[in-house]
């Protein structure tokens, strides 16, 4: 952590970058951040490859100060809760990795995991605490939204003393707890709504009712205005089942990959799922993506890897 610092120390800009499809971690992450580096009265950009991210999380703050095309010019880069250099989007050397991800490749000159943090911002809010860094109302709240994203408000099994430890002081230092909850969890365009009917009425169980297996087409998607990531709340959802223990999603993507999702329950690890086919995530939420195939030889080659560990 104190190498952190002095890089940060002997930087004049710094670039922030988060992952791909930003979730509300890597954006609070990088957001809470931005705000501690202005506090040191540093010059800050803030990154992220994808232009067209879920509107619900423009309740962070300085979401708004985001520029899509990486600058080869500043002196330090930070990347937030990204597992992998790839799922920056941006060919750019990172000088510091913060992540959570199980799957972390340690891709840049210094990496600080910490797999058993909940989020990212919990490794993030343990720096600030650390270097006694002084976290105003706007910190707190992207803090906060990562905390309470990350553990599903709270229902995620890995959420214990520290979570609630965390989020009693961030609630103490003005975090927008309400704003949070209703763009995280109470909000819900028609497109999703429309896509979880219809992803729920088509879904299939395998393997003896223990893996429930949604296989989406471009034209389901169509028909509902929805894309890919909008998929995840129903293939969670379907994880409530009392017999499953797997839920799986293959989604053909507009660019003609199909996107896998696999979320599993404490007795199945997602990202060793997802590894064999290059992906990356957590024990029970990872991913992959297939190329030049379909969605049916997709769900055979996941068949197959979970009827080996049967
Ligand atoms: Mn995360």
């Amino acid at each position: 952590m104190n190498r952190i610092l002095q890089k940060i120390e002997q930087s004049k800009h710094i670039a922030l970058i988060v992952h791909v499809n930003p979730d509300a971690d890597s954006m609070g992450s990088a957001s809470a951040f931005y705000s501690y580096i202005l506090q040191i009265q540093k010059r800050v950009t803030l990154f992220s490859y994808t232009e067209d991210f879920d509107n619900r999380l423009k309740f962070i703050p300085w979401v708004d100060k985001i520029r899509h095309s990486i600058s080869l010019s500043c002196d330090l880069y930070i990347s937030f809760d990204c597992a992998s250099l790839k799922r920056l989007g941006f060919d750019v050397d990172v000088d510091i990795n913060l992540d959570h991800h199980k799957s972390n490749q340690n891709y840049a000159k210094l990496n600080y995991v910490d797999t058993d943090a909940i989020s990212t911002t919990e490794l993030i809010y343990n720096y600030f605490i650390s270097q006694e860094v002084k976290i105003n109302s706007k910190m707190a709240t992207a803090l906060y939204a990562g905390l309470v994203d990350e553990s599903k408000n709270f229902m995620s099994y890995k959420s214990g003393e520290k979570t609630f430890e965390m989020a009693k002081v961030l609630l103490q230092k003005g975090a927008d707890r309400n704003l949070a909850v209703k763009n995280l969890f109470q909000t819900s365009p028609l497109s999703l709504l429309r896509l979880k009917g219809l992803m729920f009425s088509n879904m299939k169980l395998s393997l003896n009712a223990t893996a429930v297996v949604h296989l989406v087409t471009q034209e389901m998607l169509l028909s509902c205005g929805a894309v890919c990531r909008d998929c995840e709340e129903a293939l969670e959802e379907s994880l409530y089942l009392p017999s499953v223990s797997i839920a799986y999603l293959l989604c053909e993507d507009n660019d003609g990959s199909v996107k896998c999702s696999i979320r599993t329950d404490e007795t199945v690890d997602a990202s060793a799922i997802c590894s064999s086919f290059g992906g990356e995530g957590h024990a029970h939420a990872a991913g992959c993506t297939f190329y030049n195939t379909t969605l049916q030889k997709a769900d055979n080659l996941i068949k197959d890897i979970l009827e080996k560990k049967k």
